[in-house]
């Protein structure tokens, strides 16, 4: 029988690092499926690598749970429907209660998953705008806000620095574990490669961590801090280069405000000041700041566990510090900024000031929550629900996102979510979240989408590009996620149940382009907005809005301007991705979007904030034992535990304590204990290891998925349970509003 394999390439959209896959379709008599996924060899930047998550897209794809038509909830019950009865219910559902309470009764929150799909990448600020409210939640106040903010803050935009992975000497990595996570705000395929290469040319990786992590077990030293420290910690480094005449911010310095004020502030910090408070010797912090200096070339990057913590802000942004003031920011093997093809903030507008970036210019209606970049944050999410009075939300929209799941005090959110008047969710599952939904709009699977990574290239080690068309089909009566979300947004906006949703797409289209030809300093200036879209040809969806922005992006054609420059005709014909070089060192002071055109090396925000740091040095951290998350290759965040080929084998759901703790709290390796916050209380199993440190407990999150009512065949079986029902919505970073999902105060009990 002659072959009738074909091979197809992708991105995988599931984390971070966006290997590339190399898909191998099988026909038959339904029509093609997935034989085989292996990493692809000549992507470009992947060169080969994937993880056990990257070959279960097929898996994804024919899930019998990934919902394959919308559901709406009839006396209690889901029922399948078609579209447009799915829309009718919601047009009946939804817009009377815009109509009598105001947009303000309604609420969005948008979850991780769209920042890893491209229609919502595109849309989602379409659908806001719709909805028009003012409640605008998502999973970055449970995630990245803190270095969001920081790096706002000194440098005008959301550009985070990323570690030059592949060129530094000396790197050292506080909270993030990217043996499992595979790294995060560092978009790396293949990061533990990247890191024992560091090792292999002769550098030196660090880890500090309260747990010895499968990352710190491979570093060549690993520092055990007490959660929520690293504030504490990296002042003190910072700290000891300034008072040992190690700081050489360099060409930096005349483009830098505020170092000597720091220098003040910092003096509460010497390493004797903060090693108590973060379980620390005060002479490994001193070797730390000296090891730093004097190594050729070195980045420090903070992730997960230095930014969902108490001092969120203050750590993302003391990392950044810690870099400019040994020299090592923006230089080659420092950290670095990526140069996204698609065009970002800080490759907009005039070069080198701006507005810098913008919040608490309004505060949540029940306990005056700041928000930050356009959203409040999550801990004010259920109040809004609960508490009545003008404006109390009573209608809620989810865009791929599980916060029963994933926010702090799950039970309360649980509760209010069971209370709302109407929900509506674009999910492919019905779990711990959508399950209180009334219709639910399900997106096609992966394999179905196109794919460019609008958001993460950002924040790469290298500049790469890389688009992806669908690899499989839409079924009869699929709808793609724009093309769900342009309805949505239609009906929000007015357009009745079926309203124009090419004019809504052309709209955006149009502000794309017509905001490229109003930036005088862009390669289009006063270039007719109907020619552009002319030149994009007969492209639809998102791919128009994703040409139009390649080629007026960084790399870009320009619409003729450089006919050697990049455009989406140019990503489709190279499958594997086009390179667009390692990382450009010197790019401040053009990047800057700071009103000052400065960095801003002591923002307002952290000269009060940093008070609150020093008046923590007298805390008594040994109060309690706290617990923090941890991450696993084989799982991601709450939705891939319905993939048995992920799930099999011995459970990870454990609680991990030391085995002094669980002596003196008389637990057995494998029973049952009970674990206790403020907010909740869960059982689990013990694991006992002498891999966390002493008074700390870990729980990774997204499980315990048997709520009443989920229909997730496989995670609802996983043993297991919520540790976001521990997680405290009161805990949480002030200046960010970012919940503190580590260090968070538990006790710890047998079960018997
Ligand atoms: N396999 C897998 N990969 C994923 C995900 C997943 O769920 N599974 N999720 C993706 C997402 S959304 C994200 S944001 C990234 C996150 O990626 P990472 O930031 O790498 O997150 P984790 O792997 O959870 O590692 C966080 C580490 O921080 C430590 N930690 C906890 N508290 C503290 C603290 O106070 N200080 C310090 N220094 N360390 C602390 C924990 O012990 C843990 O080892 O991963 C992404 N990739
Ligand atoms: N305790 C603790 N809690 C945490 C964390 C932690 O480390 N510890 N990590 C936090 C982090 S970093 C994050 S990012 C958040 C994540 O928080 P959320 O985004 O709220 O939760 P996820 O678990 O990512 O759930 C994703 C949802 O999207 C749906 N989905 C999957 N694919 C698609 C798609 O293609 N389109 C659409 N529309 N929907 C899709 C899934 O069914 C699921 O309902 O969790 C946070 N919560
Ligand atoms: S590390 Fe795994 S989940 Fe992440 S992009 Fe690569 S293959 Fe996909
Ligand atoms: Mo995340």
């Amino acid at each position: 029988m002659p072959s009738t394999n074909r091979i197809a390439h992708r991105t995988c959209p599931l984390c971070e690092a966006g290997c590339g896959l190399e898909i191998t379709l099988e026909s038959t008599p339904t029509g093609e499926r997935v034989k085989r996924i292996r990493g692809d060899r000549d992507d470009v930047f992947s060169q080969g690598y994937l993880c056990p998550k990257g070959t279960t897209l097929g898996h994804l794809h024919e899930d019998p749970d990934w919902l394959r038509r919308p559901m709406v909830k009839r006396d209690g019950e889901f029922v399948e429907v078609d579209w447009d009865e799915a829309f009718a219910t919601i047009a009946a559902g939804l817009l009377p209660i815009l109509d009598e309470h105001g947009r303000d009764a309604s609420a969005i929150y948008l979850g991780n998953p769209g920042a890893h799909s491209i229609a919502p990448l595109l849309y989602n600020r379409t659908l806001i705008k719709a909805l028009g409210t003012r409640n605008r939640f998502s999973a970055s106040t449970v995630d990245q806000r803190p270095k969001e903010m920081s790096a706002g803050m000194m440098f005008g935009s959301v550009t985070v620095p990323v570690p030059d992975l592949d060129r530094t000497d000396f790197v050292v990595l506080l909270g993030a574990n990217p043996y499992a996570s595979n790294g995060s705000l560092c978009t790396a395929p293949d990061f533990p490669g990247r890191l024992e290469r560091i090792q292999a040319r002769g550098g030196r990786v660090v880890v500090v961590d309260p747990r010895r992590s499968e990352t710190a077990e491979r570093a060549d030293q690993h520092v055990s801090i007490r959660p929520g420290t690293d504030a504490h910690l990296l002042a003190a480094v910072a700290r000891t280069l300034l008072v040992d005449d190690l700081a050489t911010p360099g060409r930096l310095a005349e483009h830098t405000n505020g170092l000597d004020d720091l220098a003040v502030a910092l003096a509460d910090f010497d390493p004797e000041q903060v090693a108590a408070t973060c379980g620390i010797d005060a002479g490994i912090i001193r070797r730390l700041a000296h090891d730093l200096a004097a190594a050729p070339t070195a980045a420090v990057y903070g992730r997960i566990g230095t930014c969902t913590q108490e001092f969120g802000t203050l750590a993302s942004w003391l990392v950044d510090v810690v870099n400019l003031l040994t020299g090592n920011l923006d230089r080659v093997g420092g950290a670095m900024f990526a140069t996204g093809a698609a065009g970002q903030p800080s490759t907009k507008g005039r070069p080198g000031v701006g507005r810098g970036i913008r919040f608490g210019r309004a505060t949540s209606r029940v306990a005056n929550r700041p928000e930050a970049l356009g959203e409040f944050p999550v801990s004010a999410f259920a109040e809004e629900i609960e508490t009545p009075g003008e404006g109390q939300v009573r209608a809620v929209v989810t865009v791929g996102g599980n916060p029963v799941s994933s926010n702090p005090n799950s039970e309360r959110l649980d509760a209010a979510l069971a209370s709302l008047e109407f929900m509506v969710s674009i999910d492919p599952y019905v779990n711990e979240t959508t399950r209180h939904a009334d219709v639910i709009l399900p997106p096609p699977s992966p394999l179905q989408k196109s794919h460019y990574d609008l958001a993460l290239l950002n924040f790469a080690v290298r500049n790469v590009a890389n688009y992806s068309p669908p690899v499989l089909p839409l079924d009869d009566g699929q709808l793609s996620e724009g093309a769900i979300m342009l309805r949505l947004a239609g009906l929000l906006a007015g357009g009745g149940e079926r309203p124009d949703t090419a004019a809504v797409e052309d709209d955006i289209a149009r502000s794309v382009a017509a905001a490229a030809a109003r930036d005088e300093h862009g390669p289009v200036h006063e270039r007719d907005v109907d020619e552009l879209l002319e030149l994009v040809g007969d492209r639809t969806g998102p791919e128009r809005v994703l040409d139009i922005m390649l080629r007026t992006g960084p790399y870009g054609d320009g619409f003729g301007a450089d006919p050697d420059g990049l455009t989406l005709d140019r990503l489709e014909e190279h499958p594997h991705g086009v390179d667009l070089g390692p990382l450009q060192p010197d790019r401040i002071p053009g990047l800057l979007r700071t009103p000052s055109g400065r960095i801003e090396a002591f923002p307002e925000a952290m000269k009060t904030d940093i008070e609150r740091l020093a008046a923590s040095l007298d805390r008594d951290w040994t109060e309690s034992m706290v617990l923090v998350g941890r991450r696993h290759v084989r799982s991601n965040n709450s939705w891939m535990h319905n993939i048995p080929t992920l799930t099999k084998g011995r459970n990870r759901c454990t609680m991990q304590i030391h085995p002094d703790d669980a002596d003196r709290l008389g637990l057995h390796d494998g029973a049952p204990a009970s674990v206790a916050s403020r907010v909740g209380e869960i059982a689990i199993d013990v694991e006992i290891t002498d891999g966390i440190r002493p008074g700390v407990v870990s729980i990774p999150h997204g499980f315990g998925q048997n709520r009443p009512g989920v229909r997730l065949r496989v995670a609802q079986e996983y043993r297991g349970a919520n540790t976001n029902v521990l997680t405290d919505d009161e805990f949480y970073d002030p200046v960010s509003g970012n919940i503190a999902l580590n260090g968070v105060p538990v006790t710890v009990a047998p079960i018997s």
